[in-house]
C-alpha cells in the first residue's frame, strides 16, 4: 500500500467557499481536507465527494435530438423534456461554429444573446464567464446583461448618491476598524454567517465569524433587523427586531426623524459632506406630501412597537453606530431605496468615515466584506471590445425573450429589447437564478437555439440544444488571485478532466479555430502559458502597490502566497471625510446625495429624488388569503447557488429527501401543520412542494425556502409549473425593482401553504436525461 501523503502534502486547490487540500487515489477524489490556515473552513466542498464521475456528470457532447435531426429551432417546445444525442467533439465543433455563423449572417450579432450570468468556477483563468465575452468579442460581440442578481439596484442607486459603486460595496469599515472602535451595529437584514462562507473568486481565510466574536467580546453590541433571528450569530445576543420583510426602509425613516425631531442630527456634517438634506427633511416631516414619516407611522407599517424605534434612535445617536444593510435588501421592489437610505441615515448620525462607524453594505454577504487586505488590482483576461449596443439589466431576460422589440426603462433612459434567436451560456443557471420560472419556461421556447457549457445534467443543460461537457475548477490548473483576499493560490488539476470534458478555453478555442478567430481568442497561448501570463502581469502590477510576489516556480512549488494586510481600514469613505476637497465623490456635486441631481434629472413621475418609502405590491401588508405568508428565498447554508446540489453536502441537508420549508411553530399550529408533512407552496405564478421544517427563529407570517435546489417541474392543471424538488423561484415575482436599475424583486413574494395531498410523478431532479448513443454522424447538416 502507497504511504499515507500529509495532509500539508496534498495538492491545493480552490473554490468560492474556500482552499482545499485534495486526497486523491487511484484519480479518485477521497477528501477536501480544509487550507491549514483557515481557521473557520466551509464544509461545502464535501458536496464534491461522489459526483465528479456519477450517473449526472456529462461525458461527451450532447445534442437535443430534434435540433439535431431537423435543424434550429425544432421541437423548442420539447426543451428539458427530449432525449439528447450523443455527438463527437468534432461534430459538436462543427454545428456550435455553423449554427454561430448562420446567425450572425441571417440576422446579425445582435440577436446573439451572451450575457450568460453565472457564478461558475473559482480561478483567474477559467473563468466561464470571461472566455466566454472574449470569444463573442472576436467574433463581432453579443448582446449583453449589466449588473448583478446580488444588488443590481444597489448597484445603480449607489452611482448615483455616492459614485462608484464597487468601491464602497467592497470597502466598508475593516471588522479590525470594528473589534477596535465600534460600539453598535445595527444589521438591516442581519448579517448571516453562513453567506459568509463565500467569497467570489476564493478565500484563504474565513475570517467574519472570528471577527465577530472579537467585535462583541471587545463590548460592540447588535441589533438584528431581519425576519430570521439567526441571521446575526446566536453567540453575539444581538437585539432582534422582527420587522415585516420590505418595511426597512419605513423603519429608518422614523428613526431619521427621531433624530430630527430631538435634534440629535449632525448638522456641520450634513452641511459639509452632502447635499440635499433640506428638500429630504420636507418629507420627512410631512411638508411635502403630508405624512408624518414619525415611529407611530412606521410601528403600523413594520409591525414593530414605537418604542422599540424610540429607544432604538435614542441608542445609535447615542453611540457610535455603524449601519450595515444587507444586500438582500435591494433584491425586492423598490430595493433602490434601503441602501440609499441608510447612508441618509448615517449621514444625520455624523459618523460617516469614522473607524467602526458609518455605513456598510452586506457585512457576510461575502466573506470578503470587512476583510482586512490590501487592495491589488491583479491581471485578468482581456475581454476585448463588443461593439454590439443593445443590453439588458440581467435580470429582465424572459421580458427581453418574450417581448422583441418591445421596450423598457433603465436608470433614466428608453431601450429597445433585442430580438435573441440564439442563446449562449457557460458557467450559470438561469433556471437557478431567475425568478418566475414558469415565464422564464415560457420564454426560454423563443430562441431557435440554445448552446451550453456544463458539467452535470442540471436543469439549465437539460434545458439545452448544444451541451458542451466541461471541466470543474478541480480538473484544471488554475490561480485563485483574488483582489479581496489576502491569500493568492496555485490551484492544482487535483484529478484528470472527467470523459471527454473540456476547460471552457479549450472549447471555445477550438470553435474559434473553425470561425477563423482562434488567433484572436487565444493570441497563441496555451493555458499554462496564460496562467504564467496572468500571474506575472499582476506580479507587475503588485509591485506598484510596493507588493512583492515570489516567482511563478517559487509560488506553484510552494503553493500559495499570503499578502500582508492593511490593519486600519475605516473604509472608502474616511479619506471622503477627511478632505471632501481632495477626494471628492463621483456624483454631480462631489458630495454624499441625499437628493439626486441626476435622479431629478429625469423627471420621472413616482420616483422621488430622494430616498422614500413605497408601499410594496406584494408583502404582509397588503396579505389576504390564501396567499398570505411572505416568502423568504434567502441563500442556502450547504451550498453555493445550485451548485452541487446533488452532492452529499446538500443531500444531508435535506428534510426526508426534500427541500426543507421553515415556518414559525404557531402558523404551523394555526395551520394544522407538524414538522416533517408534505406541504405545497404556491401562488398564482406556480408551486413547488417542501417538507416543513418548524423554526422558532423566524417570525409569524413568513416562511423560508432556500435557493438552490435543482428544478424538477410538472405542469399544474392551471399551465403554472410545480417544482417537485422545492425551488422557490416557481413563486417569485419577475418585475424589476424599478424603472431606476430593473434588478430582481425575488424578496417581495407572497405564497400561501397547504398539506400536499395529491401526487406527482416520480421524482427526475437527480436523474440524467435520456440519452442516444453511438449515433453520432448521422444527422442533418444546420440549413
Ligand atoms: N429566489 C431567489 N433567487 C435568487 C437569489 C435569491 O436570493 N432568491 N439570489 C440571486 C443571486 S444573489 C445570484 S448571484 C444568483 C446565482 O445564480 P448562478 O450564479 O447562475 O448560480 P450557480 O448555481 O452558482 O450557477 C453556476 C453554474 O456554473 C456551473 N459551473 C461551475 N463551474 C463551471 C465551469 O468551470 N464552467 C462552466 N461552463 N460552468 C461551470 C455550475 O454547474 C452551475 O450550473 O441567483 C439569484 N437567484
Ligand atoms: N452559503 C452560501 N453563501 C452565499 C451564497 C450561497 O449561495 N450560499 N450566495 C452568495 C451570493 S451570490 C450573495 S449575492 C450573497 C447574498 O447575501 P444576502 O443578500 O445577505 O443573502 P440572503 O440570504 O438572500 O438574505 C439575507 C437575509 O435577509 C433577510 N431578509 C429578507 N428580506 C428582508 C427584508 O425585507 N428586510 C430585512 N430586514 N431582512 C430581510 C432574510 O432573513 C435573509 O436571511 O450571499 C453569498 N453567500
Ligand atoms: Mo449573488
Amino acid at each position: 500500500m502507497a504511504r499515507k501523503i500529509a495532509i500539508e502534502d496534498m495538492p491545493l486547490t480552490a473554490a468560492h467557499w474556500g482552499v482545499y487540500r485534495a486526497e486523491v487515489e487511484d484519480d479518485k477524489l477521497c477528501a477536501l481536507h480544509p487550507f491549514e490556515r483557515d481557521p473557520n473552513p466551509s464544509p461545502i466542498a464535501n458536496g464534491y465527494l461522489g459526483v465528479l464521475d456519477d450517473a449526472l456528470r456529462i461525458d461527451a457532447p450532447m445534442v437535443r435530438k430534434s435540433w439535431l435531426e431537423n435543424g434550429p429551432g425544432s421541437a423548442a417546445h420539447k426543451r428539458g423534456h427530449e432525449a439528447f444525442v450523443q455527438v463527437t467533439w468534432e461534430e459538436a465543433e462543427t454545428l456550435v461554429a455553423d449554427e454561430l455563423t448562420r446567425v450572425r449572417s441571417r440576422y446579425s450579432n445582435e440577436a446573439i444573446y451572451g450575457g450568460s450570468y453565472g457564478w461558475s468556477g473559482a480561478g483567474r483563468f477559467h473563468h466561464a464567464q470571461s472566455q466566454l465575452h472574449r470569444f463573442l468579442n472576436c467574433i463581432g460581440g453579443y448582446t449583453k446583461s449589466v449588473n448583478t442578481y446580488s444588488l443590481a439596484a444597489g448597484e445603480v442607486i449607489l452611482s448615483h448618491f455616492l459614485g462608484d459603486p464597487s468601491t464602497f460595496i467592497h470597502n466598508p469599515p475593516s471588522w479590525h476598524s470594528v473589534v477596535e472602535s465600534g460600539e453598535l451595529l445595527v444589521a438591516f437584514g442581519g448579517m448571516p454567517l453562513r453567506n459568509s462562507q463565500i467569497s467570489s473568486g476564493g478565500t484563504g481565510v474565513h475570517r467574519a465569524r472570528t471577527a465577530l466574536s472579537e467585535a462583541k467580546n471587545n463590548g460592540v453590541s447588535f441589533v438584528n433587523i431581519s425576519p430570521i433571528r439567526s441571521d446575526v450569530a446566536a453567540d453575539l445576543n444581538a437585539e432582534w427586531i422582527a420587522a415585516r420583510p420590505g418595511s426597512d426602509v419605513a423603519l429608518m425613516l422614523a428613526i431619521a426623524h427621531e433624530l430630527l425631531k430631538n435634534n440629535w442630527h449632525n448638522r456641520a456634517f450634513l452641511d459639509r459632506y452632502t447635499t440635499g438634506f433640506e428638500t429630504f427633511s420636507r418629507y420627512l416631516t410631512g411638508q411635502s406630501d403630508g405624512i408624518v414619516k414619525s415611529a407611530a407611522w412606521a410601528a403600523e407599517i413594520a409591525q414593530v412597537p414605537v418604542r422599540t424605534i424610540k429607544d432604538l434612535a435614542a441608542r445609535m445617536a447615542k453611540s457610535r453606530t455603524l449601519i450595515s444593510v444587507s444586500w438582500s435588501l435591494t433584491r425586492q421592489e423598490k430595493g433602490e431605496q434601503p441602501f440609499w437610505m441608510a447612508t441618509t441615515l448615517a449621514a444625520m448620525l455624523g459618523q460617516i468615515g469614522l473607524p467602526g462607524a458609518g455605513i456598510a453594505f452586506g457585512y457576510c454577504a461575502s466573506n470578503s466584506i470587512g476583510m482586512e487586505r490590501r487592495t491589488v488590482k491583479f491581471a485578468s483576461l482581456a475581454q476585448g471590445r463588443n461593439p454590439v449596443k443593445s443590453f439588458i439589466p440581467v435580470a429582465r431576460i424572459s421580458d427581453m425573450l418574450l417581448d422583441p422589440g418591445g421596450t423598457f426603462r433603465f436608470n433614466g433612459q428608453t431601450h429597445r429589447y433585442p430580438d435573441i434567436k440564439l442563446v449562449y451560456w457557460a458557467g450559470g443557471n438561469p433556471f437557478h437564478h431567475h425568478q418566475d420560472l414558469t415565464k422564464l419556461e415560457r420564454a426560454w421556447k423563443k430562441p431557435e437555439t440554445i448552446i451550453a457549457h456544463e458539467w452535470c445534467w442540471n436543469a439549465l443543460a437539460k434545458r439545452s440544444d448544444i451541451v458542451l461537457p466541461c471541466t470543474t475548477q478541480l480538473e484544471r490548473r488554475d490561480l485563485m488571485l483574488t483582489p479581496r483576499d489576502p491569500y493568492i493560490v496555485a490551484m492544482e488539476a487535483v484529478v484528470p478532466p472527467h470523459a471527454q470534458s473540456r476547460d471552457d478555453y479549450l472549447i471555445l478555442s477550438r470553435i474559434a479555430r473553425r470561425l477563423g478567430a482562434e488567433q484572436a481568442f487565444t493570441e497563441g497561448r496555451s493555458s499554462e502559458e496564460w496562467l504564467r501570463w496572468l500571474y506575472e502581469e499582476s506580479q507587475a502590477k503588485a509591485a506598484t502597490f510596493d507588493i512583492t510576489l515570489p516567482d511563478y516556480e517559487d509560488f506553484t512549488a510552494k503553493g500559495w502566497h499570503y499578502v500582508d494586510p492593511i490593519q486600519t481600514g475605516s473604509g472608502a469613505l474616511a479619506e471622503y471625510r477627511k478632505s471632501p476637497e481632495a477626494a471628492p465623490l463621483k456624483t454631480p456635486s462631489r458630495r454624499i446625495e441625499i437628493c439626486s441631481k441626476n435622479i431629478m434629472g429625469m423627471g420621472r413621475p413616482g420616483i422621488l429624488p430622494h430616498p422614500a418609502w413605497y408601499r410594496p405590491t406584494e408583502w404582509l401588508g397588503n396579505a389576504v388569503g390564501p396567499y398570505d405568508l411572505h416568502l423568504i428565498s434567502g441563500q442556502p447554508a450547504d451550498k453555493l447557488h445550485s451548485q452541487l446540489d446533488h452532492g452529499p453536502e446538500s443531500r444531508a441537508a435535506k428534510k426526508m429527501g426534500r427541500t426543507p420549508v421553515n415556518l414559525n411553530p404557531s402558523d404551523a399550529k394555526t395551520l394544522g401543520i407538524v414538522d416533517g408533512d408534505l406541504l405545497r407552496v404556491f401562488n398564482e405564478r406556480g408551486a413547488c412542494l417542501a417538507n416543513a421544517r418548524l423554526d422558532v427563529s423566524l417570525m409569524q407570517g413568513c416562511v423560508a425556502i432556500s435557493t438552490g435546489a435543482w428544478l424538477d417541474v410538472e405542469r399544474q392543471a392551471d399551465g403554472t409549473l410545480i417544482c417537485r424538488n422545492g425551488n422557490p423561484n416557481t413563486l417569485t415575482r419577475d418585475q424589476g425593482t424599478s424603472e431606476l436599475a430593473q434588478g430582481p424583486t425575488a424578496h417581495s413574494c407572497l405564497v400561501g401553504i397547504e398539506k400536499f395531498l395529491g401526487r406527482t410523478g416520480p421524482p427526475k431532479a437527480y436523474l440524467p436525461p435520456e440519452i442516444e448513443r453511438g449515433k453520432s454522424g448521422k444527422h442533418k447538416k444546420a440549413p
